[in-house]
């Protein structure tokens, strides 16, 4: 008999995390450099009446929903300015993607509105309804900020209020500053690269601390579904500051061609690195890990995101080996209990069952990627692992990836217990509905699970549990733990090119600016 999992015993000999020398690259080992999902196949949901849901763009992982109406197309949006519905001509709050904004002569209406917009599309640009907003307001992070976006409607003006002074960030915390900007950083190294973005490890001069600077090419996302993206990574940010298992962020600035994301420095590498060492953990450590990676889904699921990218290149370790999830380029955010989304992104290995079937889906599909993630910790390779498939071609692609996500058994190594086998299922139950995580108990169901039976969860979430595995680190600066393929990288980036630049409506980016008070008075305490 050959079965399936006789080919995944010969798929075990080699290793799927394949950075080591000499080791030989399995068909389904993504260059983390580059992990996120090239292509986009044309596999979306049933379209509702009125939607156009079959428009993406190269190399995006997202799909965005289309309302046409009197000739306008309406995309839902959520605003980074205080914005007025043209039908109703209140205000168009900026919580949530109530807002719709046609793409073509960017009329701003209510999402309740505007299927009663009259007013047919210009086709052309007409200046829409939109006052900036202040420093301090929806688009900024930290706990200053968020409070007053979340305030209670006020009774609505008729006309636009004039724009309130801006709070700039010396008036926040003494001896900080307004922005930062590049030449306040010293930029030491690539650590890491996506298909948006590229990662530097740099220095704050003025204190000499490290960073991770996140650096994104503002011609790379210039059209209205990602300057969302980016809108939702900087609130992301925002909700992650308050855990201990997310990272959080330091600053935010631009150039003309490029946005930065300052984020604080987690030094022990990232999993991957970890898992290429390790070549499979013991249950005790994947256990640790999987539980501090449970504790920041929860957290992120209970403010509504979700996060869309687990993988063990996202997952760090800091100086004592907590983990902490970075990259929030890929989360879904204002999602309800219930709610449902139907975007197809994600990086292929880790990709869930529900959204290669082009099904609407909710939190279930983080809990899926812990599934995969925690298969990969236990066993040393991926539960999609096919050995065969390097010598032949048409087992080489991602659509096989993608069927055997969707269809193959998946096979738990005998050499795993009985609990971690148990649990290993329950996360990659293929349906949703029944998938561990997912149903009634949801997050209690975890915390119940036998395989987690020695977690103390209170205990964990305080770091109060000490990690299995402390990296090494000789110093603030300690390059041990990085990944070596980006050791021969330069680290500048390349000068601005003027034909380019002329291109980027900058008024996209206005406000992108950003200090963090917290980490900002910390800096100060140093
Ligand atoms: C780490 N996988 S956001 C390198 N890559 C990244 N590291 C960090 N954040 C991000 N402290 C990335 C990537 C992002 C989006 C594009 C793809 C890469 C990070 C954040 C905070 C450290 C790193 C591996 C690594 C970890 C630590 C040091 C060096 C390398």
């Amino acid at each position: 008999m050959r079965s399936f999992w006789i080919e995944f015993l010969t798929a075990a000999a080699s290793h799927p995390f394949p950075a080591i020398p000499g080791d030989i690259p399995t068909p389904y080992d993504f260059d983390h450099s580059e992990e996120l999902f090239p292509n986009v196949p044309a596999a979306p949901g049933m379209p509702c009446a009125g939607e156009d849901r079959s428009i993406y763009r190269r190399g995006a992982r997202r799909w965005r929903k289309l309302y046409r109406v009197n000739g306008h197309i309406f995309q839902a949006k959520r605003f980074n300015r205080r914005a007025f519905c043209a039908f109703c001509q209140d205000r168009i709050w900026g919580l949530g993607r109530q807002g719709f904004k046609c793409i073509q002569c960017k009329l701003l209406v209510h999402k309740k509105c505007h299927k009663l917009v009259q007013k047919p599309c210009s086709n052309e640009h007409v200046d829409p309804v939109e006052v900036k907003e202040d420093a301090n307001g929806e688009s900024t992070l930290g706990r200053a900020s968020s409070v007053r976006s979340r305030a209670e409607p006020e009774p609505l003006p008729e006309t636009p209020p004039a724009p309130p002074a801006p709070v700039r960030a010396e008036d926040l915390e003494p001896g900080s500053q307004r922005h930062y900007s590049l030449e306040d950083f010293e930029l030491i190294r690539v650590i890491g690269r996506g298909s948006y973005a590229k990662v530097l490890m740099v220095e704050l001069k003025r204190t000499k601390r490290v960073y991770a600077m996140k650096v994104i090419k503002k011609a790379l996302v210039t059209d209205d579904e990602d300057i969302d993206w980016v809108q939702t990574e900087k609130h992301v940010f925002e909700t992650a500051s308050n855990h201990p298992f997310l990272v959080g962020l330091h600053s935010c600035f631009q150039t003309p061609s490029r946005l930065f994301f300052v984020i604080e420095f987690v030094r022990g590498g990232d999993l991957m690195f970890h898992m290429q060492r390790q070549r499979r953990l013991p249950e005790e450590h994947a256990r640790f890990y999987a539980a501090e990676i449970s504790l920041a889904l929860h957290f992120l699921h209970e403010r509504g995101v979700i996060y869309r990218d687990l993988k063990l290149d996202n997952v760090l370790l800091d100086h004592e080996g907590h983990i902490k999830l970075t990259d929030y380029g890929m989360c879904k955010e204002g999602v309800r209990p219930g709610d449902t989304t139907s975007t197809f992104c994600g990086t292929p290995n880790y990709i869930a069952p529900e959204i290669l079937r082009g099904e609407e889906y909710g939190f279930s599909v983080d809990w899926w990627a812990l599934g995969v993630l925690t298969y990969e910790m236990l066993a040393g390779r991926s539960p999609f692992d096919i050995a065969q498939a390097a010598d032949n071609p048409d087992q080489n692609t991602e659509d096989y990836l993608f069927q055997v996500i969707l269809e193959k058994t998946i096979r738990i190594p005998r050499s795993l217990s009985v609990k971690a086998a148990s649990v290993l299922k329950g996360f990659l139950n293929k349906n949703p509905a029944e998938r561990l995580g997912c149903g009634e108990g949801a997050f209690l169901d975890i915390v119940n699970h036998p395989f987690f039976k020695s977690i103390e969860w209170e205990m964990l979430e305080q770091k109060q549990v000490v990690p299995p595995f402390k990296p090494r680190l000789e110093g603030e600066r300690d390059l041990a733990n990085f990944p070596p393929e980006f050791t021969d990288e330069p680290v500048h980036l390349t000068p601005d090119d003027d034909t380019v630049i002329a291109d980027i409506d900058q008024s996209e980016f206005e406000g992108f600016e950003y200090v963090n008070p917290l980490l900002m008075s910390l800096e100060d305490c140093v």
